[in-house]
């Protein structure tokens, strides 16, 4: 950390606010190269922003649907005309693929087109009383002043699908962006800000989640809490946030289930693995990370995964060759190493990757890295990696598989690759999890359907589509004569 007034600022009250402290944003795939610097907020911060989304809160719950949807239509077409800009600023600062970063981009200016629609269908309902003379009304209000906790696997599409649907239903926010990705969140509120959003309607504190991230869980005029993150701050968040009577929402972690059937199509089911459990470096709460296969296309199918994954093309998340970029920092990186060497302890066969890259810029280059040969037990199925790791699990039937694809605390997205109706519509009904993928990877989902899990995945209402208005709007019953 360090003082600098070239950082960009806060912004709060629509006011540009630069702090003393600020922190380097530096790229994964060259540690080299610094993305910028970035004021980082504290607790005043936070209470300015506050008071700022109070007081402009009354204002932008009166505007029209109309008023809402010019502007969030407006914010869309400037996040997709700014695709290729953006998408290189997301893969510079976060490590994925250009046409990740870029797909990315795209998702959050479809998220914010789509929410903006939502803002003229906000329906409620009118029932007679099950009274004489009385009418009864159903309507949907804004909850009041949101705060957003985002990750940083997803820069700008995680901020995007909680803030656009925040904003369609008439709350105002105070959104902290993880520390390591600054860079697209500190665009989307300029963006947002020059498509004519009110000022202080949304409100940017950057800065550490011990610091900034606390002070929105402990603020008491903040009427709801969005989070996305690891499984452990995300209890703690639930437990703060409920404690003080609040509406809390938490997308946490996965051990999600790939499961490989004897009549899987076989190239269906390694495309499916490979990117799933790979691409994004593995770094999605949606990865597949136990790949669950039966008995009699174990080798043939382990075989070829190896042979797609070990030609995955690893390093320089700009570069055009690149398929699978850096582990964003040395923490994470850390964190990948010492489930390889858990895996390896516990028995597990290294059947590919697990070592670090040279690459001629200095990052965290590892290639992706396939076990064999353990069991459901094993640490390194039952706690989430985050990052370009999976094993695989050997069974001997379908009802194995579907048993030990539950057997977990988590339960956010399930795959199987199979030609069977039957078992194909067995598992989308009996798989325990929010999601389930019939021949199509874990990870990577629609932007206008509900998004969540089960268990330890997630907690609260659903996120997207039409389904995000139970999480960012309160019912209210009216009865009248
Ligand atoms: C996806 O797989 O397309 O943090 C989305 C995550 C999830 C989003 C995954 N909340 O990885």
């Amino acid at each position: 950390m360090r003082s600098h007034n070239e950082a960009k600022p806060n912004i709060i009250g629509g006011e540009w606010i630069s702090s003393l402290q600020a922190v380097e944003n530096f790229n994964p795939s060259d540690l080299s190269d610094v993305v910028g610097l970035y004021s980082t907020g504290d607790a005043a911060a936070v209470d300015a922003a506050v008071a700022a989304a109070r007081s402009a809160l009354p204002g932008w719950v009166l505007a029209t649907p109309q008023q809402r949807f010019n502007i969030l239509d407006k914010a869309a077409a400037e996040i997709l005309a700014r695709e290729e800009e953006l998408g290189r600023l997301l893969s510079r600062e976060e490590g994925k693929t250009l046409p990740e970063g870029r797909g990315e981009v795209v998702r959050a200016g479809m998220v914010f087109k789509y929410m903006a629609g939502e803002a003229l269908r906000n329906p409620g309902d009118v029932l007679p009383s099950v009274r004489p003379g009385i009418k009864v009304e159903v309507t949907r209000e804004p909850v009041g002043v949101i705060g957003i906790i985002t990750p940083w696997n997803f820069p700008i599409a995680i901020p995007a699908w909680k803030i656009a649907p925040a904003l369609a239903y008439g709350n105002a926010v105070v959104f902290k962006p993880a520390e390591l990705v600054p860079g697209c969140a500190w665009e989307l509120v300029d963006i947002l800000h020059r498509a004519g959003l009110p000022a202080g309607v949304l409100n940017l504190v950057m800065g550490v989640g011990r610091i900034v991230g606390q002070a929105i869980l402990d603020h008491r005029d903040i009427d709801a809490v969005s989070f996305t993150g690891s499984a452990g701050v995300g209890r703690a968040v639930v437990a703060t946030v409920a404690a003080r009577g609040a509406k809390v929402q938490a997308e946490m972690g996965g051990k999600n289930p790939f499961v490989v059937l004897d009549d899987a199509d076989l190239d269906v089911a390694v495309e499916a693995v490979a990117n799933g459990s790979f691409f994004s470096t593995g770094q999605r709460c949606t990865a597949s990370s136990r790949i669950i296969v039966t008995d009699g296309i174990h080798d043939r199918f382990l075989a070829a995964l190896k042979t797609r994954i070990s030609r995955l093309n690893v390093g320089h998340a700009l570069r055009p060759e690149t398929e699978i970029g850096p582990v964003v920092d040395k923490r994470q990186f850390e964190q990948d190493l010492n489930y390889i060497e858990i895996a390896r302890n516990e028995g597990g066969i290294l059947e590919t990757g697990g070592e670090l890259l040279k690459r001629d810029t200095q990052g965290f280059f590892l290639q992706p890295a396939l076990f064999s040969a353990t069991t459901n037990d094993m640490r390194i199925n039952r706690e989430e990696v985050f990052g370009p790791v999976a094993a695989v699990i050997r069974v001997k039937h379908y009802d194995e598989a579907l048993q030990v694809a539950s057997d977990t605390e988590f339960g956010l997205s399930a795959g199987i690759a199979t030609t069977s109706i039957k078992h194909a519509e067995h598992f989308k009904r009996h798989a325990r999890s929010g999601m389930v993928m019939v021949n199509v990877p874990t990870a990577g989902v629609d932007y206008h359907v509900p998004f969540g899990g089960i268990r330890g995945s997630s907690y609260g209402p659903r996120e997207q589509g039409a389904y995000a208005k139970e999480f960012y709007t309160n019912v209210k019953t009216a009865y009248s004569m």
